[in-house]
């Protein structure tokens, strides 16, 4: 039986569990992660070093980082959520790279400061820049989205659109006035009406 080790309160494990409800794999989930169980020990250090969830084990085979686990369970299954041509697959792979490269740090001071709250996180100016660059990329996301077909890419739900999905339902959540965003928002009601993905993009905690 598979594991899935972190909390459902996770942007991250949110995506390896609605993935792995996609593909309709079995799994047992452990809860690990701040608040419910801290990862900051041996037993859990010795899984993942960055003391952080998710993390997969798979018969002993242990697989940390969220996009990557994603990849894993696509292949173990052989689901077209990441597809079998070589194209459509790098089309794939370059959103699901550029979530962690360029979309998601610019929404980390903004988080912190709104979403968490966290007092010490309270210089404006870096609010508001985090906001803009962050509301930047919700541009970029919202004009490939508007293209037709009305999925991240290939003109078919995909491994992106699980990020992309998560990563709206972050910047909805987040309480900050924001442009128009026809297409995201459109996406987003798709992917809610998906059974798979629906658990996944109610309330949650950063
Ligand atoms: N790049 C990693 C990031 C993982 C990450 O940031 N996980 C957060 C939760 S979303 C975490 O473990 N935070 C510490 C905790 O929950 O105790 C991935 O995509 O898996």
């Amino acid at each position: 039986m598979l594991r899935v080790l972190g909390r459902t309160t996770s942007i991250n494990v949110r995506k390896v569990l609605w993935a792995a409800g996609e593909m309709g794999l079995a799994y047992e989930q452990e809860v690990w992660g701040n608040p419910d169980r801290d990862p900051n020990v041996p037993e859990f250090l010795a899984l993942n070093p960055n003391a952080q969830v998710p993390v997969l084990v798979d018969d002993g085979f242990v697989l940390w980082e969220s996009n990557a686990i994603m990849r894993y369970l696509a292949e173990k299954t052989g689901s077209d959520l990441l597809p079998a041509d070589r194209r459509e697959r790098a089309l794939v792979d370059q959103w699901l790279t550029w979530t962690v490269s360029e979309l998601n740090p610019s929404w980390g001071y903004a988080v912190y400061a709104l979403l968490r709250k966290r007092p010490e996180y309270n210089d404006q100016g870096r609010v508001q820049a985090s906001i803009d660059a962050w509301n930047a990329k919700m541009a970029i996301i919202d004009a490939q989205l508007a293209r037709p077909g009305g999925f991240v890419t290939n003109g078919r739900f995909s491994l992106a659109d699980i990020a992309i999905a998560l990563a709206t339902h972050r910047w909805l959540s987040t309480p900050f006035d924001k442009p128009d965003r026809p297409a995201v928002v459109e996406h987003y009601a798709k992917m809610q009406s998906r059974p798979a993905g629906k658990p996944y993009l109610g309330a949650t905690t950063p």
